[in-house]
């Protein structure tokens, strides 16, 4: 596959942006600023970044409690991002949403939530609406394994098919759902299998390879614009810390496994690449890694000194 230069560096940018900002994030969170719970992304960069380079501004994402990558990936700012996950009237839904709830649907990143599974059925229906108003977007639902064990899913699946829906289904299998395994959740060894019950195309890649998802996504996307319907992608992943930021994640997993994943990072993989092929030298590379940490860093601090939302605001924007 022959990708455009400038895209492959805002795929290693875009990778790098999502974890060094869920790095902040943690931070924040052991700091206490961060009101609720928060969910990191951390090692499963290549899954959002991967799908959405094949995005269009207009196109819509459906994510899930783990969203920030998504939301970065969808081009949301990082500081409105921030200011929302610790609760700010500047972010991106003025305070209220918080982690678990971004949203900014001018950019196409429509929906995240807390209901495992929930994002499904919805982007299903945002499909609908593109097919009923006879548009050419595309909609990207991601969600875990453990979502894929949800009524919602197969019901959602169903009816995309059904209907020939533009709708990228995009599994993100970290291999555990909190503390359970697959393995004794899943009644089938690969996610993707379960696509053929839909009678639509299902997928298996490399999650940690930016790369492959890139390409399986622009084969799906391809598929929806041109209405032959929707694709499952299971891209087979994992993620480095536990459920939610505070959760060291060591009660289920051994050592050996952790490691053995990081050692397949997905911003490693590309960097090689990148350097090995000449596109970015060392140098270069360093300079877009120190670029992101200072704005994750104005993004921490922008989120940190706005204002918490007025009292007034409350029952504003609540349906
Ligand atoms: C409908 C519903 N059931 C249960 C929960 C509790 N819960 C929160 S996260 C989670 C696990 C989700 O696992 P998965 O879908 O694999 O996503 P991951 O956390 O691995 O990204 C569960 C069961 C919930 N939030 N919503």
């Amino acid at each position: 596959m022959k990708l455009d230069e400038a895209k492959l560096v805002w795929m290693y940018r875009k990778m790098v942006e999502v974890r060094t900002f869920d790095e902040k994030v943690r931070d924040l969170y052991m700091r206490g600023l961060v009101p609720g719970t928060t969910h990191l992304y951390i090692g499963q960069e290549a899954v959002a970044v991967g799908v959405c380079a094949n995005l269009r501004r207009d196109d819509y994402v459906f994510s899930t409690h783990r969203s920030h990558a998504h939301t970065i990936a969808k081009e949301v700012p990082l500081k409105e991002i921030a200011a929302e996950i610790l609760g700010k009237a500047t972010g991106c839904c003025k305070g209220k949403g918080g982690s678990m709830h971004l949203s900014r649907v001018d950019l196409g990143f429509v929906y995240s939530s807390a209901i495992v599974g929930g994002g499904v059925p919805l982007a299903v229906g945002a499909g609908l609406s593109i097919r009923l108003k006879k548009g050419d977007q595309v909609v990207a639902s991601f969600f875990g394994d453990g979502a894929s064990n949800t009524g919602g899913f197969h019901e959602g699946l169903n009816l995309a098919s059904l209907w020939k829906l533009p709708v990228i289904f995009v599994c993100e299998n970290n291999l555990y759902a909190i503390s359970v395994s697959t393995k004794k959740s899943t009644s089938v060894e690969n996610i993707a299998d379960r696509a053929v019950a839909y009678g639509m195309p299902g997928l298996i890649v490399d999650g940690n390879d930016v790369l492959a998802v890139y390409e399986a996504t622009r084969n799906a996307v391809d598929r929806a614009r041109k209405g032959e319907g929707p694709t499952l992608l299971e891209c087979k992943t994992y993620r480095w810390l536990g459920h939610f930021a505070g959760d060291p994640g060591d009660a289920y997993r051994t050592k050996e496994e952790v490691e053995a994943w990081k050692e397949k990072c997905p911003i490693k993989k590309l960097k090689t690449k990148l350097v090995e092929e000449g596109i970015l030298s060392e140098e270069e590379i360093s300079r877009i890694d120190e670029e992101v940490k200072r704005e994750v860093e104005e993004a921490a601090e922008y989120a940190i000194n706005s204002p918490y939302p007025s009292p007034e605001e409350l029952v504003k924007d609540v349906f």
